[in-house]
């Protein structure tokens, strides 16, 4: 098992008191053992992969940055209340429909407009980087928003692994085809595999992360194990889960929201209060944090990028957001 001293726990620095309450207790009778970082990566490499990968299992990280001490949103509802088409388009169909989902063996393919293509195993893209817990607000395009502990490091770090190609401008994001294991897969919600894609230069910004747990733990399927994107200035649906590729392309590719319904989802997608979706305004959110039932969770207002407009908004410098939402 991963263990070690709830002090080397960077969650534990957040709120004092909170949801995983169950895991800290655990943790407290664990020996503990030097340096976290390095304490840490032994652990991991020392760890079976069986150990190491099941969802669930305990993750050594480290504090990065870009946290915010808002309130998290319980485990409970990060994991019950989730969007995963290719389970089921229920919220809370995903949590009970993938617990079979298998992750292992997983590969994810690094490839186009790069020096050097690749196929990673996803124990070795758990290893590639310091693993770090980034508490980020999560905005779904629906309108409820959460703050999540994930793990994970800058999707840069694997990017850079690659080399990419000066003629490479965009990535594309593919999730794992498998209609035998996602029941979603097998009715034509949406044109599988979904497929989702950004800027290069948004790709690497040190925001965005490659996301291979929560709270601590590796990724409960439902989440998008065993590995995910998260871009939290974003609207969800341009984090997309459960990855089998990534390619470095030329073209703007055609990201699976934008072509099911290209007026009501645009590649950029950032998270604006200004340009409202054409059915519903985009001015306020429902953060769900616990405190209640959804229906009766009280409105905050949605900021410009979701929050992360210093570090951001260069990237669209003298773009008609607008026009390119
Ligand atoms: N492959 C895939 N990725 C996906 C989705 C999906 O249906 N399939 N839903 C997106 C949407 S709309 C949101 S809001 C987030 C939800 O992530 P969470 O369930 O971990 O909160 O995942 C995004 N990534
Ligand atoms: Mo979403």
């Amino acid at each position: 098992m991963l263990i070690k001293k709830p002090a080397d726990v960077a969650s534990s620095e957040i709120t004092p008191k909170r949801a995983y309450l169950s895991r800290r207790t655990f943790m407290a009778g664990a020996a503990a053992a030097g340096a976290s970082l390095l304490a840490g990566r032994k652990l991991l490499e020392m760890g079976s992969p069986a150990q190491v990968v099941e969802a669930g299992a305990k993750l050594s990280t480290v504090k990065g940055p870009f946290g915010t001490d808002e309130k998290l949103t319980p485990y409970k509802d990060v994991t019950t209340y989730n969007n995963f088409y290719e389970f089921s388009t229920d919220k809370d169909g995903p949590a009970a429909l993938a617990k079979d989902f298998r992750t292992r063996p997983w590969q994810v393919k690094v490839e186009g407009l790069v020096q050097k293509p690749r196929t990673f195993d996803i124990d070795d893209i758990l290893k590639l980087a310091p693993l770090e817990e980034r508490v980020y607000r999560h905005r779904c395009v629906e309108g409820w928003s959460m703050v999540i502990p994930w793990v994970g490091y800058p999707l840069s770090s694997l990017l850079k692994q690659v080399d990419p190609l000066g003629k490479a401008k965009y990535v594309e994001f593919t999730t794992i085809l498998d209609p035998k294991q996602m029941p979603g897969q097998r009715a034509r919600i949406l044109d599988w595999p979904y497929i989702e894609g950004l800027r290069l230069d948004e790709a690497m910004h040190p925001l965005a992360i490659l996301c291979v747990g929560l709270y601590g733990e590796a990724l409960p399927n439902q989440d998008g194990a065993p590995v995910r994107i998260v871009v939290p200035w974003k609207y969800g649906f341009k984090s997309a889960k459960s990855l089998v590729k990534i390619r470095l392309v030329e073209q703007q590719p055609i990201n699976t929201w934008n072509q099911a319904a290209p007026s009501e989802y645009g590649f950029y997608s950032n998270v604006n209060p200004q340009v409202d979706h054409p059915r519903w305004s985009q001015k306020m959110e429902r953060r769900i944090d616990g405190s209640g039932f959804f229906a009766s969770i009280k409105k905050i207002p949605t900021r410009p990028f979701n929050g992360y407009g210093d570090q951001v908004a260069q990237l669209y410098a003298g773009m008609d957001l607008r026009k390119y939402f």
